[in-house]
């Protein structure tokens, strides 16, 4: 169920990615304790969140959908430098901050799509380290990985 549910995440459009980690996460926070994400990892991703709280909305939403699409960026490549659990922190902050209003938010009146609902159902059915394991899955990819270049 786990790679299942892996593949059809890996089969949703960058926008469908982010709703569904949004998701994912507004879900969490309910079963998840606020003091999982390590303070530790968080400092190691604080100067990429002080840089993005710093952006327009534009540039903040932009980020994001660069992570999702692995796009080459000084940010994304960053994000490529980060552990797979300091990777989560920083979206799980993210999220924190996009509830805060620091972070622009989801667009109001958004509906997720039906490819959104799919994955997050199937995620729901998992129990909780399977649940961790397929969001580890989900945002390890993302950013830019500079390892993919090769020897210059
Ligand atoms: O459709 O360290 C657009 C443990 C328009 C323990 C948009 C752990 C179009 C060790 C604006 C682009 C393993 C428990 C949409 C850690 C459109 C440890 C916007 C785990 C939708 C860390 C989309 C922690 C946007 C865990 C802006 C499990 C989406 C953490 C933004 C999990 C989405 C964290 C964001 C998760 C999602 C965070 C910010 C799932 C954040 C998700």
């Amino acid at each position: 169920p786990i790679p299942a549910t892996i593949a059809l995440f890996d089969q949703l459009g960058v926008d469908d990615q982010l709703a569904y980690l949004w998701y994912a996460y507004t879900e969490m926070g309910k079963t998840i304790t606020p003091a999982a994400p390590g303070v530790a990892r968080l400092q190691l991703a604080e100067g990429l969140l002080n840089q993005i709280k710093e952006m327009s909305q534009e540039e903040q939403t932009q980020v994001m959908r660069e992570l999702a699409s692995r796009a080459d960026s000084p940010i994304s490549r960053s994000y490529g430098f980060f552990s797979v659990n300091t990777k989560l922190a920083f979206w799980y902050e993210l999220g924190e901050l996009m509830k805060q209003g620091v972070v622009t938010p989801i667009p109001s009146g958004y509906q997720m799509s039906p490819g959104v609902k799919v994955v997050l159902e199937a995620t729901q059915k998992l129990d909780a380290g399977q649940q961790i394991t397929v969001l580890r899955n989900t945002v390890v990819d993302m950013g830019f990985d500079t390892s993919a270049l090769g020897p210059s």
